[in-house]
């Protein structure tokens, strides 16, 4: 028999919170705490957090943002379904695309994987159009590559007049 499974790698992976609706701060630390405890993943680092200007529809309230580094063993779809697991814990409720929410968690890049499916993509396909997610994923990994060019980069070269960083010291 084979007695051992092979281990999972661990891998660093990147996700972009954000929240517009109820106590934002408290349900972006309230995410990271969850994110930190799913299985076989632990937080790695944190970004300042940012109010930011909403994007996309416009006429809603500000955001808070930031990006936090995980180091886990999960497979990205598993890490996908933990995000989409703590969202619905925390009370998002999907009704307007684009619209307001209590909280929203993105997978925006896995270490070494590029992957096109039903259900994820990644590098995130829109990372690198938008300020919020640029700025703070800069703030803790400037020399991230993707799409040819480091994530600091990308935030030298984007408007980020509507994105201002709040607290460093935020959890
Ligand atoms: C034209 C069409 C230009 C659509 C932009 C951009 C749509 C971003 C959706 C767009 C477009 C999004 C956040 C947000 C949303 C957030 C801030 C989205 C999804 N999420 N604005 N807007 N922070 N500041 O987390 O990202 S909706
Ligand atoms: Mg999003
Ligand atoms: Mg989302």
């Amino acid at each position: 028999m084979s007695p051992l499974k092979p281990a999972r790698t661990a891998r660093s992976a990147y996700l972009g919170l954000g929240s517009n609706l109820g106590d934002r701060r408290a349900n972006l630390a309230r995410a990271v705490e969850l994110i930190g405890s799913a299985r076989d993943t632990a937080i790695a680092a944190r970004s300042s957090l940012y109010a930011t200007a909403p994007v996309g529809v416009t006429d809603q309230p500000e955001f808070l943002n930031a990006v936090v580094e995980v180091r886990t063993a999960l497979e990205p779809v598993e890490l996908l379904d933990a995000c989409l697991g703590i969202e619905r814990e925390l009370g998002r409720i999907r009704t307007v695309r684009w619209g307001p929410r209590t909280i929203d968690i993105d997978v925006l890049l896995v270490e070494g994987i590029a992957l096109d499916e039903e259900r994820l993509t990644l590098p995130h396909p829109r990372m690198t159009e938008r300020a919020f997610v640029l700025v703070p994923l800069a703030e803790i990994a400037p020399g991230i590559v993707v799409g040819g060019k480091t994530a600091a980069e990308w935030a030298a070269g984007i408007d980020s007049t509507g994105v201002r960083p709040v607290d460093r010291d935020w959890l």
